[in-house]
């Protein structure tokens, strides 16, 4: 049975190279060049042309070569019968916690401030807030944002999460649903976005929950560009309530070159680079289920389609 690889934009030579190192005789196939579509069961995707796999009669997975499957989702005409499903995998979810870590710190510490500050030669000692003085929260506590939380929480941090059941995770405040999300963003003085993008977390990011916000919050994004509704947060950092934003997506990737994004002085741009899957890491997972599928076994980390992550 052949993989094929549909991918508009990931590292597909290092997919390719990965599977081949670990299965010599392995057929890898690189969409378009599919081969005898009927012959094609097992896809890895990423920001695949949509349409594509209804060219495949017997298809019957499509694994995300990353943690999230809006990309995969969002087509129309995904063929019904599809199992979906997504990456999980130690290092990408201890990158994630430590990209967050080292974007909280920065600003906290104001290391950007004191960079400016250098360019000017001047000397100008801030006061700071201290771990314990500071309320995080992060929304979503799945895989990635419960680890980042609790490493958050080892900092000192107060850290509270928010997801859409109820959820127990030691030392952090948790709040579950719409009828807890102003409670969590009430003491939320940097908000951290970890969910993934569907129809109802579309958009979260808006002016009216930035206005639950405490005065001068700060803003980390580094779930999907979807999440956040670009004008709410240029207008809430002009008007001072908001007082940073460290953004790693964006609605359109690349970010094009005139977005005003770019030039903002306190928004931090980083290019999708948050945690990046390893496909050394991750072949292992893919490879387990192609021969569970072959096996007729249940596969790991399939994905709801009805929930959509
Ligand atoms: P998971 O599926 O493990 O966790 C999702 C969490 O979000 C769950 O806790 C879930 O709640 C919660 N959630 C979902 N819908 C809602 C809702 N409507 N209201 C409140 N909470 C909700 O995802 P991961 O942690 O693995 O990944 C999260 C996202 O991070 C990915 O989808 C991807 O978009 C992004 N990502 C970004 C990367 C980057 O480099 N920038 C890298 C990797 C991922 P519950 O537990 O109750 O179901
Ligand atoms: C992912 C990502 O979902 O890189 O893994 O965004």
């Amino acid at each position: 049975m052949p993989i094929i690889i549909v991918n508009q934009s990931r590292y597909i030579r290092h997919w390719v190279d990965t599977l081949k190192a670990k299965r010599p005789d392995l057929d890898v196939r690189v969409y378009p060049d599919a081969g005898a579509p009927e012959e094609i069961e097992f896809a890895l995707a990423w920001n695949h042309p949509l349409g594509a796999f209804q060219e495949f009669p017997n298809l019957k997975c499509i694994a995300s070569t990353g943690a999230g499957v809006d990309h995969i989702l969002r087509d129309p005409d995904l063929p019904a019968q599809v199992q979906i499903t997504r990456i999980v995998d130690e290092n990408l979810t201890h990158d994630m916690a430590t990209f967050v870590t080292a974007l909280v710190l920065n600003h906290v510490r104001d290391l950007d401030g004191y960079k400016e500050a250098q360019r000017e030669r001047t000397w100008a000692q801030k006061r700071y807030l201290r771990t314990q003085d500071l309320g995080i929260g992060v929304m979503g506590l799945g895989v990635l944002g419960s680890y980042t939380a609790l490493q958050l929480r080892k900092l000192g941090f107060r850290v509270q999460g928010w997801a859409k059941s109820p959820k127990v995770l030691e030392d952090i405040g948790t709040y579950a649903g719409p009828e807890e999300l102003d409670a969590f963003l009430a003491s939320s003085r940097i908000l951290v976005c970890l969910l993934p993008l569907t129809p109802e977390t579309a958009n979260i990011l808006n002016k009216e929950t930035f206005q639950k916000l405490p005065k001068d919050a700060f803003i980390i994004n580094v779930a999907r560009g979807e999440h956040l509704v670009e004008q709410d947060l240029i207008e809430m950092l002009d008007d001072g309530h908001l007082s940073g934003a460290s953004l790693d997506v964006f609605r359109e990737e690349p970010l094009p070159e005139n977005h005003p994004f770019w030039s903002h002085p306190r928004i931090n741009v980083t290019p999708h680079i948050a945690s990046v899957t390893n496909p050394e890491s991750a072949v292992e997972q893919i490879l387990e289920n192609y021969d569970r599928l072959q096996k007729k076994e249940p596969l790991l980390n399939v994905v709801s389609r009805t929930k959509g992550y």
